[in-house]
C-alpha cells in the first residue's frame, strides 16, 4: 500500500510519481523533445520514366506513381504549393536499354539527367536530390560493375558510380545520393565532384547504413530494379549486424559524406539511435522504405488503424530515434495533413 498519499514527501514512492509530468497537452510536448515533423523533416522520393506523359500508378504501392516530365512538374507544382521542401529522384528506363555498366544512368536522355534543371527551373526553392545507383539500369540488376563469375569489380564500380553522380551534378542536382552499397564510392564522387569543380556546391547523402531487406520488395517493383540473379546479400548489410553498421558509417563518414542514411527504418531504430549518437555531426536521415509504405498502407486500409495516427507515431519515432529528415512516401498525404491542422504533433 503505497503510504505517500499521507504527504509524506520523503517517502520513497514519491520521486516514482510521473502522471503529473504529462497529463495536459502542452506538458506533453513538452516531455515529447524534439520530435516535431514539419515539411523540413519530410524528403519526397519521386520516380520519373523515361516517357514525358507517362503517368503510372505502381501496384505494389498503391497511391505512388511513375511520372513522365510533365506530369511530375504538375504533381511537384500541387505539393510545393503544400510547403514540400526536397525530393529524392529516381530513375526508370521503359523504352532506353539497359546493359553491363548502365549506360543509360547518366546518358542525355536518361529521364533523371532531363527531369533537373526543368526541375531547377519551375521549383527553384526545392531541393533536388537524387539516388545514384546501377541497378535500374544495368541489365543483372545488381548495384555495380561485375566479373564474369558475378563478383563486383569495386574500382570500376565506385568509377561508374562517381560519373554518374557527376553527370546528375552537371545538371544542377542539390544533392546525390549513392544507394549502392559500395566500398569506396563515396571518396570516389567526393573526388569527380572536387576535379570538376563542382565540390563546394554538391553534397553527398550516403546511404551509409542499409541493410539487405525484405521491405524493398514494392520498390523494385515500381523501379524495374530487381536483381536478375542471386541477390543484394553481398553488399547491403546484414540485419542482425549492428557492428557493420558502425563500420559502413565510419567508412563513409571517413571518405567526406555531408549526410547520412538508414534505412529502412521502422525495424532498425536501434541502429537510427546509434548512428545518431555516434556521429552527432551529421544530419542524419531514415529512409521509410516501400514495403513499410505498402504494410502501413494495407494495414490503415483493412482498417487496422487510422493512417493518420499511425503515421503520426511512425515518424515521431524516427525523429525520436534521431532522425533529421525522414524519406517518405507518405509526404504528399502528410503535407496535406499538416497544411489543414490536422497532424498531431503530439496527443
Ligand atoms: O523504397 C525502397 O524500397 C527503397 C529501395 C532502395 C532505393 N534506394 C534500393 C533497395 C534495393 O532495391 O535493394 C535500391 C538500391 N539501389
Amino acid at each position: 500500500m503505497n503510504s505517500f498519499g499521507n504527504g509524506d514527501i520523503d517517502h520513497p514512492d514519491a520521486a516514482r510519481v510521473i502522471h503529473s509530468g504529462y497529463f495536459h497537452p502542452l506538458l506533453r510536448k513538452w516531455n515529447s523533445g524534439n520530435t516535431e515533423i514539419t515539411p523540413s523533416h519530410l524528403m519526397y522520393p519521386v520516380f520519373v520514366v523515361d516517357n514525358d506523359d507517362a503517368l503510372e500508378e505502381i501496384a505494389s504501392m498503391p497511391g505512388v506513381y511513375r511520372y513522365g516530365l510533365n506530369k511530375l512538374k504538375e504533381e511537384l507544382k500541387r505539393l510545393v504549393a503544400l510547403g514540400l521542401k526536397s525530393i529524392l529522384v529516381f530513375g526508370v528506363i521503359e523504352k532506353l536499354p539497359k546493359d553491363a555498366t548502365g549506360t543509360n544512368a547518366d546518358s542525355p536522355d536518361n529521364p533523371v539527367v532531363k527531369a533537373i534543371p526543368l526541375l531547377r527551373q519551375h521549383f527553384p526553392d526545392l531541393i533536388i536530390a537524387c539516388d545514384v545507383c546501377l541497378c535500374a539500369y544495368t541489365e543483372h540488376g545488381h548495384c555495380g560493375i561485375l566479373n564474369k563469375d558475378g563478383s563486383f569489380i569495386n574500382e570500376a564500380s565506385i568509377y561508374r558510380l562517381g560519373q554518374i553522380a557527376l553527370s546528375y551534378a552537371k545538371a544542377g542536382c542539390h544533392v546525390v545520393a549513392p544507394s549502392d552499397m559500395m566500398d569506396g564510392r563515396v571518396g570516389a564522387i567526393k573526388q569527380l565532384l572536387t576535379q570538376a569543380g563542382l565540390v563546394s556546391r554538391v553534397c553527398v547523402l550516403s546511404y551509409a547504413v542499409k541493410f539487405s531487406s525484405t521491405f524493398y520488395g514494392p520498390f523494385r517493383d515500381a523501379a524495374k530494379s530487381a536483381p536478375a540473379h542471386g541477390d543484394r546479400k553481398a553488399y547491403q548489410l546484414p540485419p542482425g549486424s549492428s557492428g557493420l553498421a558502425t563500420r559502413a558509417a565510419l567508412r563513409d563518414v571517413a571518405e567526406g559524406c555531408d549526410m547520412l542514411m538508414v534505412k529502412p527504418g521502422l525495424a532498425y531504430l536501434d541502429i537510427v539511435h546509434k548512428t545518431k549518437l555516434a556521429h552527432p555531426a551529421h544530419p542524419l536521415f531514415v529512409y521509410q522504405v516501400s514495403g513499410e509504405y505498402a504494410m502501413i498502407y494495407h494495414a490503415a486500409k483493412a482498417g487496422s488503424f487510422d493512417l493518420r495516427v499511425a503515421l503520426q507515431e511512425t515518424l515521431t519515432s524516427f525523429r525520436r530515434a534521431g532522425a533529421d529528415c525522414i524519406v517518405s512516401y507518405f509526404t504528399p498525404q502528410i503535407l496535406q495533413w499538416i497544411s489543414s491542422g490536422e497532424w498531431q504533433q503530439y496527443k
